[in-house]
């Protein structure tokens, strides 16, 4: 089966009008978008997506932010687009992520309890599937 990857653009990512700008990245990059679709995420949604952060100090302001606007959730589609999107989106953390990425062309720090960094990117194949299931149902 060709890896699938889910991209979240975030709300920050959908407030400050980027979305497209996200897309002609990863399909200038040759994934192709197998599914997409914009929605207000659920805190129950949130909770799964996020479980593994559960208990962190960012977690609250974190699930805060990802109800603060409707989200674009998309399912990319490719060989190796798993770490290649999360090539393209660069390292958490906005303020040194790499020129030339999402997160270091578009983000920065602005002096809040969570990174607003713009985009999520599945960290695995595991991951993937897990959250595709969660975001578009098995
Ligand atoms: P990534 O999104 O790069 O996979 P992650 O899964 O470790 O990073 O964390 C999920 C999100 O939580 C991340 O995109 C932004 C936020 N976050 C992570 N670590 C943080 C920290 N130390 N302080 C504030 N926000 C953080
Ligand atoms: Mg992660």
């Amino acid at each position: 089966m060709t890896e699938r990857t889910l991209i979240l653009v975030k709300p920050d990512g959908v407030k400050r009008g980027l979305t497209g700008q996200i897309l002609a990245r990863v399909e200038a990059k040759g994934y192709s978008i197998a599914e997409l679709k914009q929605l207000n995420a659920s805190r129950e949604v949130l909770a799964e997506h996020y479980a593994e952060h559960e208990g962190k100090p960012f977690y609250e302001p974190l699930v805060e932010f990802m109800l603060s606007g409707p989200i674009v959730a998309i399912v990319a589609e490719g060989h190796g687009v798993i770490p290649g999107f999360r090539s393209l989106a660069g390292t958490t953390d906005p303020t040194t992520a790499a020129p030339g990425t999402i997160r270091g062309d578009f983000g920065r720090d602005w002096g809040l309890k969570v990174q607003q960094n713009l985009v999520h990117g599945s960290d695995s194949v595991e991951s993937a599937e897990r959250e595709i299931g969660i975001w578009f149902g098995k």
